[in-house]
């Protein structure tokens, strides 16, 4: 027998019934009328206690709303007067991707704790990836051939013990000179050399939380951009510049120093198996030179691994065309596949900053190798520019010409974007061969006091010292982010022994490029800044245009952070970089994998993700970072490094007594 149907429920009271549209078979309409009937069954008393907390429940429910409401509010939606004269509240930590990076774990290590709610998360950065497209197919063919030819020197180099970068690893040399290639070479890295430990001492709280950001950018790159130049996060993708695995040669010494040894085996047999540089492409000279070149190198004094000795000599060999000019001053291309160099297709000068800032690494390849072809012919380009006329208390102009060997564009100068690293390379070149080349030191203190003189001013109302730029007389108080360089560069020099006020002035500066990240409402830095100059205005120190609001994961900040904290020991600047790299895990990180560079740090809710994770997010970013929250002095030590542009160490020739 079937039970006696339920009364049908009266629907004048609460309905437990809720109509989804859906059909629903006999016994669940039972079931509900079974509990319906349940209900009558209560005594007033039950059925009152039961509303009672129902409606308990609902009004915390409500209330809870409402005060995550009010500190929403709180924290996003002050007034425009309130924001011009507070800088950006500190970014909030993300959702932590592993135990260990999280802050929280590690109580009373943090400046501050960060706040853990009502504050919306950052956009999600996530697009469906397309697949692979045929020109990968075809190079992962063409290279499934070389993969056969298979790599015997594998067998020998694993027999290698890796050499630390603890310490210095290169005996004195006599100075610049030379050694011949077979009778006095230099001496490899070696784990035998005295002081070498193999093992990097065991990563603390901050630098774990860099260990993991590069895991999830070397997790994107990995799984969507494997042996390509960079990483596209958003679109899960890549994008190819020389199609030479940029972002993977960039990040070879990082992985080292960050102790993620099979990351880097995995890199290392791709360059092995995989890069060759028989290849019909143009390269630029400068940064293929900066970030291949200097990475093999570094990947080479880290490792001891002949493999990139080998590769870095290969690639330097293919850019040597790029020097026959009329006037020796390089082209900016050059085919590294075919040998034709030429100029950009506009004009036939090159960049200044550009052709004077390849001497580190031609230089210690020359060393290396034997073969003083590369060192002749950077240091050319360095005497050609040391004897031009046109320059202003040494400062120098942004364009050379290919075939006068002149500059160009005369009378317009900065140090930033095609001038910056003209200073820093006089200044490192000079440390690189053991402080015995006076016209380089000369030539960067002349520019140091040109620097004083023309392009140094204070911004109001907090007075920041920033450095402008001078065009044919009129002064313009633009500053790149590139130029935040400049506070780390005059440190290591007065480190180096040149005046104690290159340090004052570094710190000042150092306040300054912290400023601008600060008072943005991300944390991060835009490209580019103009400061306010004049007292009585209402507005805030650092000015942002609209077409300047993008920053492309850039180091200068976390570098010169790395660099004033290493040589005065002021915690502050730990704990500044500390907000940086939590403002990039903000509003940068994409969840798949990899960062992506924004297009406007100036709203948080929308930071607008460019889609470009560029190699030197990886090369020189997070390798900072890693540094600076280090504190011991010997790690990578700036008595026997001397990093290059793109953040690759490369030894002191001569390191002085003791280091
Ligand atoms: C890097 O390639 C180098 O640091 C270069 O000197 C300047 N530009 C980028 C980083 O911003």
């Amino acid at each position: 027998m079937y039970p006696t149907p339920p009364p049908a429920p009266q629907r004048d009271f609460i309905s437990v019934t809720l109509s989804l549209g859906r059909s629903y078979d006999g016994s669940k309409s039972w079931r509900r009328r079974s509990c319906w009937r349940k209900w009558k069954q209560l005594s007033r008393l039950q059925r009152n206690v039961i509303l009672f907390l129902l409606t308990f429940l609902m009004l915390c429910g409500l209330v809870s709303y409402i005060g995550v409401a009010d500190q929403w509010r709180a924290v996003n939606g002050r007034s425009a007067e309130e924001r011009k004269v507070r800088p950006a509240d500190p970014p909030v930590l993300p959702a932590p991707q592993k135990a260990d990076a999280n802050p929280e774990n590690f109580p009373g290590v943090l400046p501050q704790k960060p706040r853990r709610h009502f504050r919306r998360r950052p956009p999600n950065l996530q697009i469906r990836a397309p697949g692979k497209d045929s020109e990968d197919r075809r190079q992962d063919d063409t290279q499934r051939r070389d993969e056969a030819v298979g790599d015997a020197r594998r067998e020998e180099n694993t027999q290698r013990t890796a050499v630390s970068w603890r310490g210095a690893v290169i005996e004195p040399q006599p100075g610049t000179e030379l050694p011949s290639r077979k009778a006095e070479a230099p001496p490899k890295p070696s784990s035998q050399a005295p002081g070498i430990q193999n093992q990097a001492a065991s990563p603390n709280e901050r630098q774990r939380a860099v260990i993991d950001a590069f895991r999830h950018a070397w997790a994107g790159y990995r799984k969507f951009a494997w042996g390509h130049d960079e990483l596209k996060p958003v679109s899960r993708s890549f994008s190819e510049w020389f199609g030479l695995g940029l972002t993977l040669i960039d990040a070879l010494d990082t992985m080292w120093i960050l102790g993620l040894r099979k990351e880097f085996e995995e890199a290392r047999k791709w360059v092995s198996k995989k890069l060759r540089f028989q290849k019909d492409v143009d390269v630029n000279l400068f940064e293929s030179t900066i970030r291949i070149l200097g990475g093999l190198l570094s990947a080479y004094h880290l490792s001891g691994d002949d493999l990139f000795l080998k590769k870095a000599e290969d690639f330097g060999n293919r850019l040597m065309p790029a020097f026959q000019t009329p006037s020796k001053i390089p082209y900016s291309d050059v085919n590294i596949g075919t040998g034709a160099a030429h100029p950009p297709r506009w004009t036939s000068d090159s960049t200044v900053a550009e052709v004077t800032s390849i001497q580190l690494e031609f230089r210690e390849l020359s060393r290396l190798t034997g073969s003083k072809k590369f060192q002749e012919a950077a240091e050319e380009v360095t005497r050609r520019v040391h004897s031009l006329s046109g320059k202003k208390d040494g400062l120098v102009p942004m364009f050379i010409n290919t075939h006068s060997g002149l500059f160009t564009h005369m009378g317009v100068f900065t140090l930033g974007a095609r001038a910056d690293s003209y200073y820093e390379y006089l200044l490192k070149q000079w440390i690189q061969g053991g402080k015995k080349e006076t016209q380089l030191v000369e030539d960067y203190l002349e520019a140091i006091e040109g620097i004083k003189r023309h392009l140094l001013r204070r911004s109001e109302p907090r007075k920041l010292t920033f450095v402008g730029e001078l065009a044919h007389g009129r002064f313009s108080a633009k500053m790149d982010h590139l130029v935040c360089f400049l506070p780390g560069t005059l440190a290591l020099g007065a480190h180096h022994g040149l005046p104690a006020d290159h340090m004052e002035l570094a710190r000042a500066l150092m306040d300054t490029c912290y400023q601008m990240n600060r008072q943005m409402e991300t944390g991060l830095s835009p490209e580019i800044v103009h400061f306010n100059l004049y007292p009585q205005s209402d507005q805030k120190d650092v000015q942002v245009k609209p077409a300047d609001k993008h920053n492309l994961l850039r180091p200068e900040t976390v570098e010169s952070l790395f660099y004033l904290h290493r040589l005065t020991g002021d915690p502050k600047y730990q704990d500044w970089g500390w907000q940086i790299l939590q403002s990039f895990n903000t509003y940068t990180r994409v969840p798949s994998g990899g960062y992506s560079s924004i297009s406007n740090v100036q709203d948080p809710l929308n930071p607008q993700p460019r889609d470009k994770m560029e190699s030197f997010f990886l090369g020189e970013t997070l390798k900072y970072l890693y540094l600076l929250f280090s504190d011991d002095p010997d790690l990578l030590s700036l008595d026997a490094y001397v990093f290059n542009t793109e953040a690759h160490p490369l030894p002191i020739w001569v390191p002085p007594r003791g280091a």
